[in-house]
């Protein structure tokens, strides 16, 4: 099959970056109504793919629930970990996270959810 316009693929999934910057819901919302949801980061190799999209953008990770507890979209709870030197940071007042331009590798941030910044969706497909 091929790749629709303005996606790209990585294993089993499609990637779509924002060219707009929206708040951590809305970010969401934009996501679900592509059939897709904000990014879940499963690996190191996905982490590394990511780092093509150059822009501070929102994934599909939040503690809003239970402050501590990072969990994924999904639901599922997070198990890889690339956080930023000195992150997550925020305690209650950054509960949903981005990736930031740091460090190759190390690039999540703890984000006040209201901020407006680009996010990326990701659509899973049949291999
Ligand atoms: O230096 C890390 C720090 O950078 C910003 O605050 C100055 C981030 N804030 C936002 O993205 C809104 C913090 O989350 C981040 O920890
Ligand atoms: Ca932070």
């Amino acid at each position: 099959s091929v790749t629709p316009l303005g996606w790209k693929y990585f294993s089993s999934s499609l990637y779509t970056i924002s060219s707009i910057r929206k708040n951590w819901q809305e970010s969401r919302d934009d996501c679900l109504q592509k059939g897709a949801d904000l990014v879940i980061v499963n690996s190191r190799e996905e982490e590394n793919f990511l780092s093509q999209f150059h822009e501070t953008m929102w994934i599909g990770l939040t503690d809003l629930e239970t402050e501590g507890t990072w969990k994924w979209v999904d639901g599922t709870p997070m198990t890889e970990r690339y956080w930023g030197p000195g992150e997550p940071n925020g305690r209650t007042s950054e509960n949903c996270g981005d990736i930031k331009q740091y460090d190759l590798g190390k690039r999540w941030n703890d984000a006040n959810c209201n901020i407006k910044v680009c996010w990326t969706c990701e659509k899973k497909v049949s291999p």
